[in-house]
């Protein structure tokens, strides 16, 4: 079996947060930050052991990741063998597709964000507290570059993004971690997600094992905009108010209702017991193949994770586990009435892998991206994630099952990248053997 408690808590668990901050920091006195990184901070860092049981789960989760340039400002040399982990995001804004990097934070765009700290937990106070502990004890050897406050959504909507559907229901059961897979859900290969286990096939050096690369993304998501889209272009059937078509244009382009319920299992309405209920919300495969009736090819969990459309899992190495939080505030009445952003929300999107390369870069260009995937001059863009560089999406994919050519031109993005890094998860004893002193 895996060695969970050398394993970082945040990767494996996929556990959904109240409250998380994320602080992204420049290392500026390497020998002083190793010496307190071994110390201080080593002790403090959460391992997926702990976050099993409720005894041992602390206030607070701890993890921390290094981007490429904070492995050399610690002076590893070693090459990880990721060329996106270790090109940096910013190198591949281009390939990712986003509008441009004028949209991002501009800590983003520095190339000096050596890390980040993880900090989540209940509530704010703990994650306020434990943000004091680790940078007093880190003192001047670290400057903070960036810092990202994200939290569930109030009441009801805890645990849904800001567009209003439930998130975290299908993420990849990592084998050995957990060998009893819900109905649907992917079983995947240990070195898909983690480094240095059976199925990662490339070379990294000894002390990368158990790792993982996470991909971090600001991700804006204009909610007012989106819904106004929805309420302007419904799809009409006789038996559907307009509000209803609304509803269904929206959860078509997810692949899923707010509740959670697939639309290839309930094509027509909302079905919030499905959506609840762990052992019948995955269990699909879209398997009647190239068909596009029930869900549109182009629905941003079909574009994911195509299921049976490719065949099985196994030929698809593409998975990742997302541990994602929305972070801004709900909608204002302002903002609704003039149906307009004024205050930023997103998606502080988090996603494991082994390879960033197959895993998150290969979802965004290849999948979400390409109007062609996977039958040509059918599909058009993921309506929500994909991106062309700011210009409008040609978007058909049968989403109007009415209407399978309707044109969906989107002219304006839903969701706008703000950029972010790519980061290096450790082992706990790759921290206490090679990154710190
Ligand atoms: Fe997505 N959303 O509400 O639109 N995503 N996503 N995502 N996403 C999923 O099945 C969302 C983004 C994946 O196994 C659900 O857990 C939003 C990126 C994958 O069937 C919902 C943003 C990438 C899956 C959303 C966003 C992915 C998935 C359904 C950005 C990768 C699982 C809940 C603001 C490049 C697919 C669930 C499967 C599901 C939304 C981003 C990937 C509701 C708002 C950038 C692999």
């Amino acid at each position: 079996g895996l060695n969970l408690t050398n394993i970082q808590g945040d990767i494996v668990i996929g556990q959904s947060k109240r409250h998380e901050t994320f602080l992204f920091f420049s290392i500026v006195d390497a020998t002083s930050f190793k010496s307190k990184l071994r110390r201080k901070i080593l002790p403090l860092v959460t391992n997926a052991g702990q976050m099993l049981k409720n005894e041992t789960q602390p206030n607070t989760l701890v993890n921390i990741a290094f981007s490429q340039t904070g492995l050399t400002a610690l002076g590893i040399t070693d090459n990880l063998n990721d060329t996106a982990f270790h090109a940096g995001q910013l190198a591949n804004a281009q390939t990712l597709g986003d509008p441009r990097t004028t949209h991002w934070v501009p800590a983003f765009t520095t190339g000096k964000i050596h890390g980040v700290f993880l900090l989540a937990s209940d509530t704010t106070a703990h994650v306020d507290a434990t943000l004091k502990t680790v940078t007093t004890a880190l003192g001047a050897s670290i400057k903070q570059a960036y810092s990202l406050q994200a939290a569930a959504r109030p009441g009801n909507q805890e645990g849904h993004e800001h567009f209003g559907f439930l998130d975290g229901i299908s993420n990849p059961a990592i084998q050995g971690f957990d060998d009893t897979p819900l109905p649907g859900q992917a079983s995947v290969p240990t070195g898909e997600i983690l480094l240095g286990e059976q199925n990662d096939n490339q070379i990294r050096p000894d002390w990368a094992k158990d790792g993982s690369f996470l991909v971090f993304r600001q991700l804006q998501q204009l909610v007012p905009e989106f819904h106004k889209y929805l309420t302007d272009n419904p799809i009409v059937e006789p038996h559907l108010t307009r509000a209803q078509g609304a509803d269904l244009l929206g959860a078509r382009m997810i692949g899923r209702w707010p509740s959670g319920a697939p639309v290839f299992l309930s094509p027509l309405a909302d079905d919030p017991k499905l959506g609840a209920d762990v052992h019948r919300n995955n269990n699909f495969t879209y398997a009647a193949p190239n068909n596009a009736t029930l869900c549109p090819f182009n629905a941003h969990i079909r574009k994911n994770r195509p299921r049976a459309d490719l065949g099985t899992d196994a030929k698809n190495p593409h998975h990742i586990v997302r541990g994602s939080i929305p972070y801004g505030p709900e909608v204002t009445p302002g903002e609704a009435s003039s149906q307009t952003t004024r205050v930023e929300r997103g998606m502080a999107f988090v996603a494991y892998q082994s390879n960033i390369v197959a895993g998150f870069q290969f979802l965004q260009q290849t999948w979400l991206n390409n109007p062609n995937f996977f039958i040509k001059n059918t599909t058009g863009f993921d309506p929500v994630v994909g991106a062309n560089h700011g210009a409008a999406r040609w978007s058909e994919g049968n989403l109007d099952p009415t209407n399978p050519t309707r044109n969906f031109t989107l002219v304006n993005d839903f969701v706008i990248s703000r950029g972010g890094e790519y980061f290096f998860s450790p082992s706990l004893s790759a921290i206490a053997d090679k990154l710190s002193a």
